[in-house]
């Protein structure tokens, strides 16, 4: 069904201030610069439907490879000259055209969900119904950054749990861990969902220092080591009996499915963007689901574009925990959509209009807009 001609391509870089900076063990952001990928899709009656996908890459190559300015470059004189040659397409057929070029899944994540927007709405099909999920709300979690402060940390802490927010995650480091832990441990409850997130902050020599965290009941540990240590987390998994969940190290089904045998991976954590695009996270949701390891749905600071896509993904039946699927005001006094993501009772409803989920408020896109780049 490769039944679509991929005409123009617009490439839009926008800035979005964060409400407060979030701090990771890799660095410290105040604002997102996001690049947007909006394509035109000629359909074999004629009609022209555009769809629009948003790459996840930061601005510094400091979670992945992957920063916003290399994904543009690589989108504009890689990935879409190799699509434009290959001749008609659909979301499907993306990923094995651009397959010979290595890497980059984040900017070949923003062209295949652009795609794949148009291709649904010019069908009228929401995203859901595609992948055929059945739920319509899903739990919502927040993931908070490092607090210089125990205090502070617990004033936020405090505020996302008055918010509704049914787990927390707290981003963590060394000099910044057990004591945080404990002190929000207290201030929650024993019951309130709790884990933490290392970003790959510590070695391999550290597991009986994060065996200190299993008194806390918490539900994982969050890539504690460097991504290329497969063999290093499943040590840890020995080690620790807070289960191991792997983010920055999962980049595709193949891999995945080896940390899974090695037994480096107890949980999962699927970011779209991180393994290439929403139909590889499916495959991984479903591979996960064959050998009974725990997923739910990453992010990375979306705007309204990827929050409401990854709400469907994770209404997904193997989407067994609570993701990183917070309101968009946890990050942003005003998104670029008119109905961006809210959090009620808890939980953030599953989008069900055609495309991804989403509506855009073009004046607002425009407003933020920085940089145009119109290609043909
Ligand atoms: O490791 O999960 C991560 C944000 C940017 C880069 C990496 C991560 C994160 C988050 C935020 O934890 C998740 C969110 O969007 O709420
Ligand atoms: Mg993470």
């Amino acid at each position: 069904m490769t039944n679509f001609q991929l005409g123009l391509v617009e490439l839009r870089r926008i800035a979005m201030p964060l409400v407060s900076p979030f701090r990771t063990s890799f660095g410290s952001q105040s604002a997102r610069d996001i690049l947007l990928v909006r394509v035109e899709l000629t359909a074999e009656d004629g009609s022209v439907t555009e769809g629009w996908g948003e790459c996840v890459a930061l601005s510094e190559p400091s979670y992945s490879p992957e920063y916003v300015e290399g994904a543009q470059h690589v989108i504009e004189h890689h990935l879409l000259p190799r699509l434009r040659s290959a001749g008609r397409l659909d979301a499907a057929s993306v990923g094995a055209t651009l397959a010979k070029l290595h890497g980059h899944p984040m900017a070949k994540a923003a062209i295949e969900m652009a795609v794949l927007d148009a291709q649904l709405r010019s069908t009228e099909t929401s995203f859901a119904s595609y992948l055929g999920t059945t739920r319509t709300t899903i739990p919502s979690g927040v993931s908070i950054g490092i607090h210089n402060s125990i205090d502070d940390l617990l004033g936020s802490v405090q505020g996302y749990v008055d918010d509704g927010y049914v787990r927390i995650k707290l981003k963590i480091e060394p000099g910044s861990d057990i004591e945080h832990v404990a002190a929000v441990r207290e201030l929650i409850g024993p019951d309130t969902p709790l884990q933490v997130d290392a970003n790959t902050a510590y070695r391999r020599t550290d597991g009986q220092h994060l065996r200190e965290l299993d008194p806390f009941n918490m539900l994982l540990i969050e890539q504690p080591l460097p991504e290329a240590d497969i063999i290093g987390h499943a040590m840890l998994a020995a080690e620790v009996d807070t289960p191991i969940c792997l983010d920055e190290s999962l980049v595709s089904a193949r891999g995945t499915a080896d940390a899974i045998e090695l037994g480096a991976c107890e949980i999962a954590n699927i970011k779209p963007g991180r393994v290439g695009g929403y139909l590889e996270a499916v495959r991984i949701h479903d591979l996960c689901v064959t050998k009974d390891i725990p997923v739910w749905c990453g992010g990375m600071l979306e705007t309204g574009i990827g929050r409401a896509a990854n709400a469907v993904l994770a209404a997904l039946p193997g989407f067994t925990l609570p993701g990183d699927i917070s309101a968009s005001t946890r990050f942003y006094a005003r998104d670029i959509v008119i109905d961006p993501i809210t959090i009620s009772d808890g939980h953030v409803k599953v989008p069900t209009s055609p495309g991804l989920g989403f509506e855009l408020d073009k004046a607002f896109l425009d407003q933020v807009t920085t940089r145009t780049t119109t290609l043909h």
